[in-house]
């Protein structure tokens, strides 16, 4: 019998129904928000088992409350690119759940950004952040900001723009943005300058994911993606498993995917295919990580040069048929929605092992149900790649120390971090009659914590 195929009981029923109400309710209030719908429909229908099992949270209406963001700031970003023209862009800060702590969470600058994307990623962080068991809310925000194609001045004035706005509404111990689609070191550098101009105050805390020299914490680079390989280690290990010889896939080739890959290939594994927003590559053998890191690091370049120095690869302009390659571990790396239905079965048909969601939301509620229903080992996202923002609450603490932790330290946290959250959600997943699934699992792991703190502070 499948995780999907379960009779229901009446409690459950019962359950299922408030459930779908909610929704609908939410739906009518927010009908164009696509992303925050999907990332909400989710939640709930994997939370069913705890609200049949504790009807306090139904009785204290707790979900109606969790779903409607703490604060949400929008604002205008206006920039001048080097030729002297002014640009507006649209800037946003998703302060969703305070509960745990400070709202902690990325800044995206892609043209897709908009108010659904960000609800939908606050939302997952704070159930994400939860999992950490750091002390950090949830929170997430950005702009529909291009910076592909921007000079190094442009992008400094863009971000410098941008903190204009966002400084009043952040700090150490009231909001901590980091990086994400399109924001990494030298974008919070240039966010972390203007603050610092325009608080009249060294706030080392207020963003993480900063430059060694003043206050980042030594590993936060490399955490989402080292992260997500642990927690796929700690998959594999229940079924005997390991990375050895193992053909994996990522894609996206950005953050999150090189360094899975990197750790990936120190575990034995052969990357055979990774993509950018145009195409992928793609070489049985394996790739080169070394070139691939040039090609994306020091050249800013698309992942089609690949090769031009290696012509035994093949490279293929539609990125999203990448997972039509024959893998045992597939790892969605670049955005939300990548992976639908069809690719899902796709993957499932030839033989894939393993998904670990390194992005955020990157497969489709129907591409999960089709892992689950075939007993694919299924990582989702808000646990495999909490990795990150574990460590930026690492690197909050060291800003607050005054101290700066060795590579090893952080790195053993990291593992420690990694195990204990896929421990804890395969725990709440057998605890509440599904075990093997690990979506219910996080959420419901991630959720009781959030809910029963609420409650706890009178947020009723
Ligand atoms: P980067 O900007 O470093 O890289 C993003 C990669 O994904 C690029 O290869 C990019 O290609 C590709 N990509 C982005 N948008 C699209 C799109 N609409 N269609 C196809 N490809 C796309 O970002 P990160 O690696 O930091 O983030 C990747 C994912 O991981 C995101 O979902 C993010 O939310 C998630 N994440 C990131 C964390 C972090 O610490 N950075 C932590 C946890 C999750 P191109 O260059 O062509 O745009
Ligand atoms: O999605 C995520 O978890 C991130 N982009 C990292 C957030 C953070 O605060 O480090």
């Amino acid at each position: 019998m499948t995780q999907l195929e379960r009779v229901v009981s009446k409690e459950e029923q019962e359950v299922i129904d408030y459930m779908d109400e909610l929704y609908e309710k939410i739906k009518a209030r927010d009908a164009h928000e696509v992303e925050f719908l999907q990332a909400t429909k989710m939640l709930l229908n994997s939370l069913v088992p705890v609200f049949v099992k504790n009807r306090t949270y139904r009785e204290k209406n707790i979900l109606e409350q969790l779903i409607e963001p703490e604060r949400i700031i929008t604002f205008r970003v206006p920039w001048i690119d080097d030729n002297g023209k002014t640009h507006v862009n649209r800037g946003y800060r998703v302060q969703f759940n305070s509960a745990l702590g400070p709202y902690k969470g990325g800044l995206r600058f892609h043209p897709s950004v908009n108010l659904s994307v960000m609800k939908f990623l606050a939302l997952t962080q704070i159930f994400k952040n939860s999992l950490t068991g750091q002390p950090i809310g949830g929170g997430k925000g950005g702009a529909d900001f291009d910076p592909k194609g921007k000079s190094d001045n442009e992008i400094m004035r863009f971000c410098q723009s941008f903190m204009t706005e966002l400084y009043r509404h952040i700090g150490p111990d009231i909001d901590v943005p980091a990086g994400d689609i399109g924001v990494g070191k030298r974008e919070v550098g240039y966010m972390f300058g203007q603050y610092k101009r325009i608080q009249g105050a060294y706030h080392a805390g207020v963003l993480t994911g900063k430059g060694l020299n003043y206050g980042g914490s030594l590993g936060r680079t490399e955490a989402t993606g080292y992260g997500t390989i642990y927690f796929v280690q700690e998959m594999l290990k229940d079924r005997r498993e390991d990375f050895k010889n193992k053909t994996v896939i990522t894609s996206g080739s950005g953050n999150v995917a090189i360094y899975a890959m990197e750790k990936a290939i120190k575990l034995g594994a052969k990357v055979v295919a990774c993509s950018d927003s145009s195409g992928y590559v793609y070489d049985r053998n394996g790739l080169s990580l070394q070139t691939i890191k040039r090609i994306k690091f020091s050249e800013g370049a698309r992942i089609s040069e690949y090769v031009k120095t290696h012509p035994e690869a093949e490279y293929f302009d539609d990125g999203s048929k990448i997972w039509s390659i024959p893998c045992d571990i597939a790892l969605p790396c670049a955005t939300q929605n990548e992976i639908d239905e069809a690719s899902a079965k796709m993957l499932v048909k030839n033989g894939v092992q393993v998904v670990a969601e390194g992005a955020n939301m990157p497969c489709s509620i129907e591409a999960i149900d089709v892992f689950l229903e075939n007993d694919i080992m299924f990582g989702p996202a808000q646990a495999v790649n909490a990795g990150g923002v574990a460590c930026s609450s690492l690197e909050m603490a060291q800003n607050s120390q005054r101290l700066s932790w060795t590579v090893e330290q952080v790195d053993e946290q990291l593992q420690k971090i990694m195990k204990t959250i896929y421990s804890n959600c395969k725990r709440a997943s057998n605890k509440y009659d599904h075990p093997g699934n690990l979506v219910v699992g996080a959420n419901i792991a991630g959720f009781t914590k959030v809910a029963d703190t609420m409650i706890e502070q009178g947020v009723i």
